[in-house]
């Protein structure tokens, strides 16, 4: 209900329909976001900072240099707009990373980036949205991310179990992310997804960036305002 009614007060198409892809196939591409000499100077500070010190292909904090600091990254207008919208104003960022898949790179397990809250027979609204920022194009040959849409509602294994992830995923549908440098993707964390194998001779790349609910933060706050309220006065001697 709180969704729908959100829905209809946004009053733009391109929001209007970013919620709902994400609620219901739980990601969204949002094309050209990014253009050529943004995502070369971004592809160019990562390659000044690899001479330095190597950068892993998968690494989840970057140092924090500009331009990846810089505000339209970790919170472009259009992106935090939809962000808000579906996560509600309460909210923490985690840091910028990148994911790299290399020439030669085989296809990841199938995984969740963040699991259920709760082992319910039902799944609640999405609490975490993953962010990716295409920085090269996102082919099936070179390594697109292959998402199972709709999965964000499936209930979970057993934790850790990825092989009977991967027999459950076996009998769904699933399709190959594949944008344009610029391009960005917003998906709920709890959708199964994984890097596809590289079979190009180039690498794919991409930055990371979280945003979740607050959820913890808010729990404690009102648990302590409950416990000062009921504790006993002392008396006054
Ligand atoms: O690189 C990708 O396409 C996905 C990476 C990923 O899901 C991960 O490393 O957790």
């Amino acid at each position: 209900m709180e969704e729908k009614q959100r829905l209809a007060r946004s009053g733009s198409a391109e929001l209007d329909t970013a919620l709902i892809a994400l609620r219901d196939r739980g990601f969204v591409v949002i094309e050209s976001v990014f253009g050529r000499e943004r995502i070369a100077a971004v592809v160019q500070a990562l390659a000044d900072i690899d001479r330095v010190k190597p950068l892993k292909p998968h690494q989840p904090y970057l140092p924090l240099v500009s331009p990846l600091t810089d505000d339209d990254i970790a919170r472009h207008p259009r992106l935090l707009e939809i962000v808000r919208a579906a996560l509600g104003d309460d909210l923490m960022v985690g840091p910028v990373g990148l994911h790299r898949q290399d020439p030669g790179d085989r296809e990841q397990s199938i995984h969740r980036d963040r699991r259920q809250l709760f082992d319910l027979p039902f799944a609640l609204p999405v609490y975490a949205i993953v962010i990716q920022i295409a920085l090269s194009d996102f082919t099936e040959e070179n390594g697109a991310t292959e998402l199972w849409p709709g999965s964000q509602w499936l209930p979970e294994d057993r934790a850790g179990d990825r092989a009977a992830t991967a027999r459950r995923a076996a009998a769904l549908p699933s399709c190959p992310l594949t944008m344009s440098a610029g391009d960005v993707c917003l998906r709920d964390a709890r959708l199964w997804h994984r890097a596809g194998a590289n079979r190009s001779d180039e690498p794919r790349s991409m930055l990371v960036v979280q945003y979740e609910r607050d959820l913890q933060q808010s729990k404690l706050v009102r648990f302590r305002e409950r416990k000062e309220r009921s504790r006993p006065q002392k008396p006054h001697s």
